[in-house]
């Protein structure tokens, strides 16, 4: 399976900063990616197609929306579709990012009806999941995973099911984990990827070996080797460190 190295940009960066991050990628990666490593850059919606356009006839980089509304078109004020992030270059959208279930509220449905709505667009999905650390402490872990997933994965229709090896990724993100500098530890990490992989076997069958794990929260280029390293995790979802293309470089490298 093909690891995935991806940076989360959050509301950073204008398009002109976006274009020089991404132009700067593109030049130190002129043959492909270490490992053959998929790379992939979530940018403020403004710039999604300034990277896409550093990125053109790159192998291996690719450019997504941090976020969308799933309907073609239609009255929904500040939000964007898919249709436009095709235009804009991207061919990847997240779910699910913790800030979008806290900050902006997002519901288990919305996730669902997202996810389902995107796939069918013909884009590929990372879908964020992860606990809070109350849920932790309170050894809720499996049953949060697991809520997660299956909400966004069960009413997915047969026919889509049946597409997702290359289709979907789904990135551990544990939320006391995200920018605050606690990265979650090898014991953590394993246990929650493994419970992950049983829980996508449970749902989708042999399919789940098929879809990428990828670990987020305070990826650094000092921790980054260790956590692709561990068992089940399939790549990175990097925010804050992947700001800085030398530091998203050595991360991609590690
Ligand atoms: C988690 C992560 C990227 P950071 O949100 O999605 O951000 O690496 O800054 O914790």
């Amino acid at each position: 399976m093909q690891k995935i190295i991806a940076a989360n940009w959050k509301m950073y960066k204008t398009r002109p900063e976006a274009a020089q991050t991404a132009a700067e990628l593109a030049l130190a990666l002129p043959d492909g990616t270490p490992h053959g490593r998929l790379v992939l850059v979530f940018p403020p919606f403004t710039a999604v197609d300034a990277v896409a356009e550093a990125f053109t006839g790159k192998k291996n980089l690719a450019v997504g929306g941090q976020n969308f509304y799933p309907a073609a078109q239609g009255a929904f004020t500040g939000e964007i579709s898919t249709g436009m992030l095709n235009d804009a270059g991207a061919t990847w959208v997240l779910v699910g990012h913790s800030e979008r279930r806290h900050v902006f509220s997002e519901s288990d449905e919305l996730i669902a009806r997202k996810t389902a709505f995107a796939l069918a667009q013909g884009f590929k999905v990372m879908l964020c999941v992860g606990e809070m650390l109350h849920e932790r402490e309170a050894g809720q872990l499996r049953d949060v995973l697991s809520r997660q997933l299956s909400t966004a994965l069960e009413p997915l229709p047969e026919a889509l099911r049946g597409t997702l090896a290359g289709r979907l990724a789904v990135a551990y993100e544990p939320v006391w984990a995200i920018g605050t500098g606690k990265v979650a530890g090898p014991v953590e990490v394993q246990e929650a990827h493994a419970a992950l992989r049983a829980l996508l076997a449970d749902m989708l069958g042999e399919t789940a070996a098929e879809l990428p794990i990828l670990y987020g929260g305070s990826v650094k280029p000092t921790n980054a080797s260790a956590l692709v390293g561990l068992d089940n995790v399939d790549g990175l979802l990097v925010g804050g460190a992947s700001l800085e293309a030398q530091s998203f470089l050595q991360i991609i490298g590690s």
